[in-house]
């Protein structure tokens, strides 16, 4: 496809997004969260919006299936960012990647007694990775969603998961223990589109920069 094509997930990233497209003048033409339309054009003729699963989004452009998209940090520490163009931190849909535990558990004390523990996650590689950089034996459990209640049914001793308000492990009687790292969404661009379609991609990447964070 000779125009542009711009992947992004329904939800924060979608509505996040939108005012950063506008300052390079692009409006999609219709609502994702009530078409079931899947394309969607834009109120530019070369421009088009793909709409895909949030863990989806680097494979599309690193495909080249789409030139541009929108992915968080998560995401891309979780399923790596390889040859894809990272040029943006859009410092939207922010959170902070934690480990939590059921309120009253002795984490500490587990953890110096060096029982070994089980961590429920959607996020198995930066778990591993947090926990071996601090000596930390677990035993980590692949979850898809809803990792809050894996402590409460017995499935785990903790979760490694995002919060923003904090207000999912408050109403789970979960508390958060330990940082692991701040999390925005990017800007993916697809490398080879960067060179080919240069003069349509580099507008739009400083329409988008000038407004970001303000
Ligand atoms: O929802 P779906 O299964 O379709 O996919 P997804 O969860 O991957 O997509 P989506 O749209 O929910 O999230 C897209 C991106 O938003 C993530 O990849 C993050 O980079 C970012 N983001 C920002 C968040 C949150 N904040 C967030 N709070 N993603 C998820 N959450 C969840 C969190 O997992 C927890 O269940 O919200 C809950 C906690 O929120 P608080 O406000 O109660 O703390
Ligand atoms: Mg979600």
């Amino acid at each position: 496809m000779d125009g542009i094509t711009i992947a992004l997930s329904k939800g924060r990233i979608y509505e996040e997004t939108l005012p950063l497209l506008a300052a390079a003048g692009i409006e999609p033409l219709e609502n994702p969260e009530t078409s079931r339309k899947l394309i969607i054009p834009t109120t530019r003729d070369d421009v088009r919006v793909v709409i895909v699963r949030a863990t989806d989004a680097p494979t599309y452009v690193q495909y080249g299936a789409a030139d541009i998209g929108v992915a968080g940090k998560d995401v891309l520490l979780e399923h790596g960012g390889d040859g894809l163009y990272q040029p943006l931190d859009l410092k939207i849909a922010k959170c902070r990647m934690m480990v939590a535990i059921p309120a009253g558990f002795d984490y500490q004390n587990a953890v110096r007694q060096g029982a070994r523990l089980k961590v429920a996650t959607k996020y198995i590689n930066i778990a591993r990775e947090h926990f071996a950089a601090k000596g930390v034996h677990v035993d980590l459990i692949k979850l898809y969603g809803s990792m809050e209640l894996a402590p409460l049914a017995g499935l785990a001793d903790a979760i490694v998961d995002l919060v923003s308000t904090g207000s999912t492990l408050k109403a789970n009687n979960l508390v958060a223990i330990e940082h692991i790292v701040d999390i925005s969404s990017r800007l993916i661009v697809n490398q080879a589109a960067l060179k080919l379609k240069r003069e349509r991609i580099d507008p739009i990447l400083d329409a988008i920069a000038s407004v970001v964070g303000k």
